[in-house]
């Protein structure tokens, strides 16, 4: 049920990572309390008994140890669009995948089930009825914290349509958004597709309108290499719209607000995305990762061409900063 965690599991499967995959439940409750730092999932237990949470962190953490087959493409604008994309996935795809979740009582209650299921797997009918509830009433009064209420929701629903139509295209000639293996960004984006994939509502919407997505979600369970990377003039003519008309235009002017909300302490903030008026309260754990993919943007060596297409993209101003 966690984006965050079908993230890191594909990432595990596609280095052959030796792992056990264990579910956050009763069973596992007092495990999970002697290594976990913050209440989130996925989190990871090393050999060494060391615990790690956070995804990007994990993943780049694990990057090092097992750096073959890299996950970042040889092609210097590339690499960084796959980073880019990596972010967006996790920060801006959480918005489609929270919101679909739990706006509408058909995915509400498919997902509360589950959820109730996974914590409390060997529950009778009525005890596990009464804990679905519970979890829907909790949950459904939490999509506020992503930014979803009333005056988004069509804007979240309209973008993540957009989203479908311009992903179908750019996979219909390539396994992976970046060629032939996955990439960094793929894993981000990924687990929030596979988990929209998996609820009624958002799924009918992937099953029925965008085969070449519903491919690689299903692809990307079992990630393989089948083939080189490719570099950014094969990938630009479809992949620099999902740049302009998704990172550029909804989510950079989105998180550079939430940012800026912070900064102020404000209690909430609007931002104007395209030709709509966004309301929400600022979430905190998106400055840190902005600063992070600043902090990576900083690093490339040779930005020349790179600038030439976070401009056209609209996020050159805001990674400088
Ligand atoms: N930035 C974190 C986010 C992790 C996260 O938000 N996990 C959610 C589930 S997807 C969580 O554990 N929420 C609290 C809860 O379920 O109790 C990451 O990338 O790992």
């Amino acid at each position: 049920m966690s984006p965050y965690s079908v993230k890191v599991r594909s990432y595990f499967r596609y280095k052959a990572i030796p792992h056990q995959w264990i579910l956050r439940n009763a069973a596992s409750q007092a495990e999970y309390d002697k290594y976990a730092k913050m209440p989130i999932i996925p989190l990871v237990i090393t050999p060494e008994g060391t615990g790690i949470q956070d995804s990007t962190p994990i993943i780049e953490q694990m990057e090092k140890l097992h750096p073959e087959p890299s996950i970042h493409p040889d092609d210097a604008i590339a690499n960084y669009v796959s980073t880019l994309i990596e972010e967006f996935g996790d920060e801006w795809g959480n918005k489609w995948m929270f919101h679909y979740r739990w706006a509408r009582e058909v995915d509400q209650r498919a997902s509360a089930g589950r959820i109730a299921r996974i914590r409390s797997p060997k529950a009778g009918e009525a005890e596990h009825d009464a804990f679905a509830d519970q979890v829907r009433t909790r949950m459904v009064g939490r999509v506020w914290f992503v930014g979803s209420n009333e005056m988004t929701a069509p804007q979240i629903e309209d973008g993540f349509r957009d989203m479908l139509g311009l992903l179908d295209d750019h996979l219909a000639g390539r396994p992976y958004l970046f060629g032939g293996r996955p990439a960094f960004g793929d894993f981000g984006l990924w687990g929030q597709l596979y988990e929209l994939w998996t609820d009624p509502t958002a799924g009918a919407l992937i099953e029925g309108n965008a085969p070449h997505v519903l491919d690689w979600v299903h692809r990307m369970l079992w990630p393989r290499a089948e083939s080189a990377f490719e570099g950014w003039t094969a990938l630009a003519p479809t992949l620099m719209p999902i740049l302009v008309k998704q990172v550029g235009k909804q989510f950079w002017p989105w998180t550079l607000a939430n940012e800026a909300a912070l900064r102020e302490t404000k209690e909430e903030f609007s931002v104007t995305l395209g030709d709509k008026v966004w309301t929400q309260k600022p979430q905190k754990y998106h400055a840190r990762s902005l600063g992070m993919l600043r902090a990576k943007y900083a690093e490339v060596p040779d930005k020349g061409a790179l600038d030439m297409v976070l401009a056209a993209a609209g996020c050159l101003a805001g990674l400088r900063a």
